[in-house]
C-alpha cells in the first residue's frame, strides 16, 4: 500500500453517528471540502482526511490500513474484536476513547411469555441476531449451549415470524421490544460511539497528528461533560 502522510478517519456515511460524529470533529477545529462523490472529505485546516462509509466497514478499514481511526459503535468494535478472537487470531484494532454519544446496549430479549430466570432458561433455543460473535461469547462465558441465528435486519421480528425464540439485539428506549411484545432479559454490552484505532499507532507525521486529535478530542469531551 502507498505510504500516505495524512490521517485518514473513517465516519459513517448516514445513519445515527453521521452527524454526531462530523459535529464532533469540526468542534475539534477540522475543517473539511466534501468531494463531489461525498464519499470523501479532504482536511482544510490538518492533514486530516474523511472517508464516509458504511458504519460496518469501519473496523475492516483501519485493520486493513486503509484508514487510521474511525468513529463507530462500541456494538460494531466488539463483533469485529470477538470474531477475530474466535478465530484464534488477534484483535488487530482497538478502542482509542469512548466519545459519549449514540449509547445503546446490545441485549438479549425475550418473549413476553417466555420464562427468563437467566441465561440457562434459554439453553437449547435459537437465539436470532446481527451479533453473532458477541452472543455466541456470551453463552459460551455462561456455559449455555445456545444456537446462534444469523439475521441481518428485522430481527424483532423473529420470534413472531417462529425463526427464532428469542433475539440479541441493540436497544435504547426499548419501545421496538415492547412493539414486538419482546421484554430485555439481560445486557450484554453497554455502547456509545468511540473511536477506534490500529492497535499499533504510525510512527510518522501520522502519528503526531493522532497525537493532536487526540488532545482535542479529551477537550471537547471533558466540557461537555
Ligand atoms: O447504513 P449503515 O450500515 O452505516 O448504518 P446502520 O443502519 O447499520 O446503523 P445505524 O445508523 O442504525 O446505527 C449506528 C449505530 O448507532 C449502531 O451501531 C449503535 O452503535 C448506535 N445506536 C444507538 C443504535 C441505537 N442507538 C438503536 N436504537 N443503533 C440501532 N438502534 C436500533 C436497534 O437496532 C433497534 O432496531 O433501534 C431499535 C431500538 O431502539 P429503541 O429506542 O426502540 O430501543
Ligand atoms: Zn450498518
Amino acid at each position: 500500500m502507498k505510504p500516505r502522510d495524512r490521517l485518514r478517519i473513517a465516519v459513517q456515511k448516514s445513519g445515527r453517528l453521521g452527524d454526531p460524529s462530523q459535529d464532533l470533529l469540526a468542534r475539534c477545529g477540522l475543517k473539511f471540502r466534501q468531494s463531489r462523490d461525498k464519499l470523501f472529505c479532504f482536511g482544510e485546516s490538518l492533514a486530516i482526511d474523511l472517508l464516509l462509509v458504511r458504519d460496518d466497514d469501519i473496523p475492516g478499514l483501519i485493520a486493513d490500513g486503509v484508514c487510521d481511526l474511525g468513529i463507530v459503535g462500541r456494538n460494531v468494535l466488539a463483533e469485529q474484536q470477538a470474531a477475530v478472537a474466535a478465530r484464534g487470531e488477534t484483535p488487530a484494532v482497538d478502542e482509542l476513547r469512548p466519545l459519549g454519544f449514540g449509547r445503546c446496549r446490545l441485549s438479549i430479549a425475550v418473549p413476553q411469555e417466555l420464562d427468563y430466570a437467566g441465561p440457562s432458561s434459554l439453553a437449547g433455543l435459537r437465539v436470532a441476531t446481527t451479533y453473532p460473535a458477541l452472543t455466541a461469547a456470551w453463552f459460551a462465558a455462561n456455559g449455555v449451549d445456545a444456537k446462534v441465528v444469523l439475521l441481518k435486519g428485522s430481527v424483532e421480528i423473529a420470534p413472531k415470524l417462529g425463526t427464532a425464540d428469542a433475539i440479541c439485539d441493540l436497544v435504547s428506549t426499548g419501545s421496538t421490544l415492547v412493539a414486538n411484545q419482546l421484554r430485555e432479559a439481560a445486557a450484554i454490552l453497554d455502547s456509545e460511539a468511540v473511536l477506534a484505532g490500529a492497535g499499533v499507532a504510525p510512527n510518522d507525521e501520522r502519528g503526531e497528528l493522532l497525537e493532536l486529535l487526540l488532545r482535542r478530542i479529551d477537550g471537547v469531551i471533558q466540557v461537555r461533560e
